[in-house]
């Protein structure tokens, strides 16, 4: 039997001095380095880190949390990979796997307007049976049936595969394929890209974990072919198996690289604050400014469009830093008015590994302080990130609770049905009531905003809903 030794002491708070110095970078919306990364994860004073996250997550999103009406819908369970950390995957003729045709799909797409469903979030395994006009089909049939409900669907993963089966994929430039396959699926009623399949972007892990899944330069090429197009994406972080905490802090890095690209081109204005990584993504050719999205006052992209505000005089600036006056928002010139429209990252998911049924199964997996200090710790490193959801299918309703205060603003939504992870005792209808959602949101002293999958408000009568004026 294994001794268990407390890894900190008895008194509460542990205050740690090296904690003041991030409060400080904290509270002026400065980026944080690795090395306050790997502060954040090794310090006994957890308290101060979840403290540190509520306080950006209050700065960015004052009073509320988000969630919304949604349906996962899994099409298929069937998948040529074989990742280590799944138990989703079943090979074709395996007891339990499944395809769904277009009559369930588009059951789906009635159930889900009865229900008032603002979104659906689709993905599967990489079936390599199915070919590329079932994923066009299954979009226009949901268009079809269930018109206003958006469309959020296939990881990175699934897309270079349909580059693959429609016989566009390029290994020598993989974005000219994906870029064809987006732009057929857009056509088709795609809205946006749910983030999985990133687990963790390292070479040790993905040969150790994930060896035959794409590895970071084809998943970071995917949302940046998305960016381009337009369209919003999300993205994930799956920790607690065989990763290490810098690899967790590596990954973070590469995905706000790739969101300062996101954002610059979409006309935000450099950081003066900015620190880069070095070694750490030159090999993704990210040349873009630092962009920061956490200090005070600061405008969060939308889909409809935002405007800068004047943006603050360097004079202004380091007289608003040496009186330890939160800064004022950086944007374009004096009064100059900028659009901003979609291509960007909404949203991280960090995702805990559950390792029952899985090849890891051995391993025991991230425990609930552990979620809550990756939870906060990536409110704190993804400076540019406008939304941290605490999705509650995986972290249970309880603890999204208290991931609200410890730097997420969003729990996700109904769900309904989902196939990828269960919690113990669970099948796979794992279905909340936005009664539910709204009590654990207001418990945790919140106001709950029904969101869409683009974040806007939405009002509803019933089952009948809009996006808010
Ligand atoms: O891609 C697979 C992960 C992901 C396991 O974009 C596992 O809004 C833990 O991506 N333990 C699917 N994780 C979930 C996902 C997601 C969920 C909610 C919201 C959003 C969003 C995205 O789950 C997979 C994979 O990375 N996963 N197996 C496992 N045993």
């Amino acid at each position: 039997m294994t001794t268990l030794t407390p890894t900190h002491s008895s008194s509460i708070p542990n205050l740690d001095p090296a904690i003041e110095a991030i409060r400080a970078k904290v509270t002026a919306g400065i980026r944080l380095s690795l090395d306050d990364g790997k502060v954040l994860y090794e310090t006994d004073d957890i308290w101060s880190v979840l403290e540190l996250a509520k306080l950006v997550r209050d700065r960015m999103h004052p009073g509320v949390a988000y969630y919304n009406i949604n349906r996962h819908l899994n099409y298929s369970n069937v998948c040529a990979l074989s990742c280590k950390f799944c138990e989703f995957a079943r090979k074709q003729g395996d007891e339990g796997e499944y395809t769904r045709d277009l009559e369930y799909i588009k059951e789906q797409g009635r159930k889900a307007v009865k229900s008032g469903a603002t979104e659906f979030h689709i993905v599967g395994g990489l079936n390599p049976y199915l070919p590329f006009e079932y994923y066009t089909d299954m979009l226009k049939a949901l268009r079809e049936v269930a018109p206003q409900v958006h469309l959020k669907a296939f990881t990175a993963v699934e897309l270079v595969h349909l580059a693959r089966i429609a016989k566009v994929y390029k290994r020598e430039d993989p974005k000219i394929g994906v870029r064809w396959v987006l732009e057929k699926l857009k056509e088709a009623g795609l809205g946006s890209l749910p983030g999985g399949g990133a687990e963790v972007f390292d070479e040790r892990v993905h040969k150790e974990a994930f060896k035959t899944k794409i590895g970071a330069h084809e998943w970071l090429d995917v949302h940046l072919v998305a960016h381009e197009l337009g369209l919003n994406t999300n993205c994930t972080m799956l920790y607690g198996h065989v990763d290490k905490q810098d690899e967790r802090l590596r990954h973070m890095e590469i995905l706000r690289r790739s969101q300062d690209q996101a954002l610059h081109r979409l006309g935000y204005e450099s950081d003066p604050d900015g620190y880069i990584a070095q070694g750490v993504v030159e090999s993704e050719q990210i040349t873009a400014p630092v962009i920061t999205l956490n200090k005070a006052g600061v405008k969060l992209p939308t889909p409809d469009g935002v405007f800068f505000q004047r943006a603050a005089t360097v004079r202004e600036r380091s007289s608003l830093e040496c009186q330890s006056i939160r800064p004022l928002p950086h944007g374009r010139g004096s009064s100059e008015k900028t659009r901003i429209r979609g291509g960007y990252y909404q949203t991280i998911t960090p995702l805990p590994f559950f390792p029952d049924g899985s090849d890891l199964e051995d391993l025991p997996g991230p425990t609930g302080l552990e979620n809550l200090r990756t939870l906060a710790i990536t409110r704190l490193m993804l400076d540019n990130f406008p939304h941290v959801k605490s999705f509650w299918i995986m972290q249970s309703l309880p603890m999204a609770q208290l991931m609200l205060e410890s730097g997420a603003d969003d729990i996700d939504g109904t769900v309904v049905w989902y196939d990828i992870t269960k919690a113990v005792g669970e099948g796979t209808h794992q279905e909340t009531t936005e009664l539910d959602l709204k009590r654990a949101i207001i418990e945790a002293g919140y106001e709950p905003v029904e969101r869409d999958t683009l974040y806007r408000r939405v009002d509803r009568d019933g089952s009948r809903w809009w996006v808010s004026k």
